[in-house]
């Protein structure tokens, strides 16, 4: 069966020449970020990556074809459309390829097209995890299948950590508990998105790109699955937690008020603390967004210099 899978020719030759590959998501596009910032911000990480020495691919499905570098027009129809664009995550990718819909991926729908691309490291602004217990007389179980898709897809994923709409300690629980390494970069503390005063804990961190593909390679080559180099946000555009935090306890309250649930969850969040923040959540998201693409790029750079190793050490011979 020829599989519905376009490699556009930049990134087909980029790959083939093992130069330096940046996948980036099309759930950002769609449904991340309002429109026009999201296209405009997806343009600012195209050129992160092309300034870092990579080529970016914007990983979507078009119309039943699971696409590894959207064009320009695509992208435009994307951002304008995403009431229109399915969001798609593993258990959706099928589905929405057999119908011949056009879908926006997610983190762990971009890592598995990613991984079958031969690209191995990706930029994007926060990962899904835990959903905190927003509405009390519910029992809310909702865990991101992101979380899951980090633990088997050998992809490094540059992220500033999660929002902080989610339970950030369930979310590094549950990295811990699938043997996801959580890697800071230049940091001990798992970034809490908008902000730079996180106090959790992360147990690895690394200071240069060098060493972050150093610890890539060795997780891809010992089959460990992936990986997430948290990046904090840059210092100009972070915003203090507790802030946010206010922002978001009036937006919580808001959208149990209205019976807001499900997928609706999100979006709705994002647009109160944009609306309350006066744009500074979204300028963050923008800033962090780019600085991601930028690391991600030194990193895939770093790894297409390095080495593949020929053999593992042996073992000293007994006599
Ligand atoms: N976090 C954000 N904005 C987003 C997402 C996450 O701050 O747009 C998107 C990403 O594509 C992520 C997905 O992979 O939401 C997670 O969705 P779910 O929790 O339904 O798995
Ligand atoms: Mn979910």
């Amino acid at each position: 069966m020829m599989l519905p899978l376009t490699v556009s020719p930049p990134i087909a030759a980029a790959l083939a020449e093992g130069r330096p590959v940046v996948a980036l998501e099309s759930t950002l596009l769609a449904h991340g970020l309002p429109w026009p910032h999201n296209r405009d911000t997806l343009q600012e990480m195209q050129a992160a990556v092309l300034e870092g020495g990579g080529e970016p691919a914007i990983v979507g499905i078009s119309a039943g074809r699971l696409i590894i570098g959207l064009d320009n027009e695509q992208v435009e129809f994307f951002a304008r459309n995403g009431r229109e664009i399915v969001k798609v995550s593993r258990r959706d990718m099928a589905a929405v390829l057999a119908r011949g819909h056009h879908g926006a991926t997610t983190v762990a729908a971009t890592m598995i097209a990613a991984a079958r691309a031969g690209i191995r490291v990706f930029a994007t602004g926060g990962i899904g995890g835990v959903h905190r217990d927003h509405d009390p007389r519910a029992t809310n179980f909702d865990v991101s299948a992101d979380l899951y898709e980090l633990a088997r897809t050998p992809v490094c994923v540059v992220s500033s950590g999660a929002k902080s709409i989610l339970d950030l300690p369930r979310t590094l629980e549950m990295l811990e508990s699938l043997g996801v390494p959580v890697v800071g970069y230049g940091t001990r503390s798992f970034p809490s998105f908008y902000s730079h005063d996180g106090d959790l804990p992360v147990r690895h961190s690394v200071e240069t790109a060098e060493d972050a593909a150093r610890l890539l390679l060795l997780q891809s080559e010992f089959g460990l699955g992936g990986m997430l180099l948290a990046n904090p946000v840059p210092e100009k555009a972070a915003i203090p937690s507790a802030q946010v935090e206010s922002w978001l306890k009036d937006a919580l309250a808001l959208a149990e008020q209205q019976s807001i649930s499900g997928t609706a969850v999100t979006p709705f969040l994002l647009a109160q603390l944009h609306h309350r923040s006066s744009g500074r959540t979204l300028n963050a998201n923008r800033a962090l967004l780019v600085a991601n693409a930028r690391l991600a790029a030194e990193v895939a750079a770093a790894l297409s210099k390095l080495d593949r190793p020929k053999s593992f050490p042996r073992a000293p011979s007994p006599d």
